[in-house]
C-alpha cells in the first residue's frame, strides 16, 4: 500500500510527464505569414518538480510546493548542437526572475528544462533582478547574452521602494554551462531591450538599444537605437542613433523595443520588435517587423503597417494581460523561422514562418501612412487590383 506522499508524488510526476511529452499541432487559422501552434511550449508546469518540491516525506510531510514559480516567459532562443534551446525568464512567486534553459528536439514541442537553472557570475552587488535575455552567436566565436539588469534606483526618494533603474547586462559562453560576465553596457540613459548584432560593423560591436527616460517610459527616447562599441570588454555607448522611430497613433506610439537579433537574408536584415500603446485597458504590447539594408543594418528599408502578432484568445490574459513579447527566434538552414513569444508575461508559445514569407510580408504589405484616409486608399487600391484580376481571369 503506497503512502499518501508517494501517491501524490507519482501523480505529480505522471501529470508533468504527460505535459512534457504532449505533441503540438498547428492552430487552424493561418494568414499566410505566420502559423501559430495550439499549445504553449513552456509554462510554469514544465519546471522540474525537484526545483519546487522537497521530495523527502520526513521534511515535507504534506508534499507541499516549497518554492513557487509564477511564470515562464520572454525567452532568448538559439539552435545549438542540433537542438532548439530557449533561455527562459522564469519568475518565482517571490518576483525574482532568473534564467533556465529548456531544449526541444524539433522546436515546437517536448521542451524540457536542463537539470539546474543558470547561475550567472554574481558580479553586480546592486543588481536585484535579471530578465529578457537576447542570445547572439557572434562572429567572434562567443555566444553572448544581453539582458536587463535591474536595481532599485540609487536616487529614489526615501520611502520610494518602487523606482527602479534598468541597464544592459552582458554575459558570454561557449557551452551554456560556463558563463563570463562582462561589465554592464554604459549609457547616459536607462536601457532595456538591448540586443547584440551578430556581426562586427566597421570593426566594432553593434548594439540595438532602447534609450528610455525612466524605468517604464521611453519618453524622449525616440525608438529603437543603434550604437557601435569599440571594446566589448569595456562596453560604452558614445553615439546612439534612432533607427526605428515611434509615431503618433501607431502600434508603437508609447514605446518599442528590438526583439531577438535580426536574421540575415539576401534581401536585408529581418527584424522582429515589440510596439506598445496605451489604452483604457492599460498598455498593449504587439509584435511587428521591419527590414534593414544588408550592407547597412541600421538603415530601414521596409516596414509593414501595424502588427504581425497581437494577443489572441488565451494569450490575452495572464500576469500582465494584453502583452505579446518576443526576444527569441530561430532560423533553420531550410529557411523555417521559429518565432518564440510570450503571452501576457506568463507562458511561451511558438509560431512558424519562413524567411521567404517574412520577406514577402515586409516588402509587400503596405506601409503605415499614419492617417485613416491613406489606409482607406490602400484598401481601395487592393480591391481595384483584385477586381481587375478577376475580370481578366474570367
Ligand atoms: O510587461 C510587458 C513587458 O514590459 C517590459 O518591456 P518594455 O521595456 O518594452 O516596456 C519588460 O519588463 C518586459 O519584460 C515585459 O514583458
Amino acid at each position: 500500500m503506497k503512502d499518501q506522499f508517494q501517491q501524490r508524488w507519482e501523480e505529480l510526476e505522471q501529470r508533468q510527464e504527460a505535459l512534457l511529452a504532449r505533441i503540438n499541432t498547428p492552430s487552424p487559422q493561418h494568414n499566410g505569414i505566420v502559423q501559430r501552434y495550439q499549445y504553449p511550449v513552456i509554462t510554469r508546469e514544465h519546471i522540474p518538480l525537484i526545483w519546487r518540491y522537497d521530495q523527502d516525506p520526513r521534511s515535507n510531510p504534506y508534499c507541499q510546493e516549497r518554492i513557487g514559480m509564477n511564470t515562464t516567459m520572454n525567452a532568448g532562443a538559439i539552435k545549438w548542437n542540433g537542438r532548439y534551446l530557449m533561455m527562459v525568464r522564469v519568475e518565482g512567486t517571490d518576483r525574482k526572475s532568473f534564467f533556465a534553459i529548456a531544449e526541444s528536439p524539433n522546436g515546437i514541442d517536448q521542451f524540457r528544462f536542463w537539470p539546474r537553472p543558470v547561475e550567472l557570475p554574481d558580479t553586480e552587488p546592486h543588481e536585484t533582478n535579471v530578465y529578457d535575455i537576447r542570445l547572439t552567436a557572434h562572429e567572434d566565436g562567443w555566444i553572448y547574452g544581453v539582458f536587463c539588469s535591474e536595481r532599485h534606483h540609487p536616487n529614489a526618494a526615501p520611502g520610494d521602494l518602487s523606482t527602479a533603474m534598468a541597464s544592459a547586462g552582458i554575459v558570454r559562453t561557449k557551452d551554456f554551462l560556463h558563463w563570463e560576465r562582462l561589465p554592464n553596457l554604459q549609457s547616459t540613459s536607462q536601457q532595456r531591450n538591448v540586443v547584440l548584432h551578430p556581426e562586427l560593423v566597421e570593426g566594432k560591436y553593434a548594439f540595438y538599444t532602447r534609450p528610455q527616460d525612466d524605468f517604464i517610459l521611453a519618453g524622449t527616447g525616440g525608438g529603437i537605437g543603434w550604437a557601435l562599441v569599440n571594446d566589448i570588454l569595456k562596453p560604452v555607448i558614445e553615439n546612439e542613433t534612432i533607427i526605428n522611430k515611434r509615431y503618433y497613433h501607431t502600434i508603437k506610439e508609447l514605446k518599442n523595443g528590438e526583439g531577438p537579433h535580426p536574421i540575415k537574408t539576401p534581401k536585408g536584415w529581418l527584424h522582429l520588435a515589440h510596439g506598445v500603446r496605451n489604452c483604457a485597458a492599460g498598455l498593449r504590447y504587439v509584435l511587428y517587423m521591419y527590414l534593414t539594408a544588408l550592407d547597412a543594418p541600421s538603415e530601414l528599408i521596409a516596414e509593414p503597417a501595424g502588427y504581425l502578432l497581437a494577443p489572441e484568445d488565451m494569450e490575452r490574459v495572464g500576469d500582465v494581460s494584453n502583452v505579446l513579447f518576443s526576444n527569441g527566434w530561430i532560423c533553420d538552414d531550410d529557411g523555417t523561422v521559429y518565432i518564440y513569444y510570450a503571452s501576457s508575461d506568463t507562458r511561451m508559445h511558438v509560431a512558424l514562418s519562413s524567411v521567404n514569407q517574412l520577406l514577402d510580408y515586409c516588402l509587400h504589405a503596405p506601409v503605415d501612412e499614419l492617417r485613416s484616409a491613406a489606409s482607406v486608399m490602400r484598401i481601395n487600391e487592393l480591391i481595384d487590383r483584385n477586381l481587375a484580376y478577376r475580370e481578366k481571369a474570367g
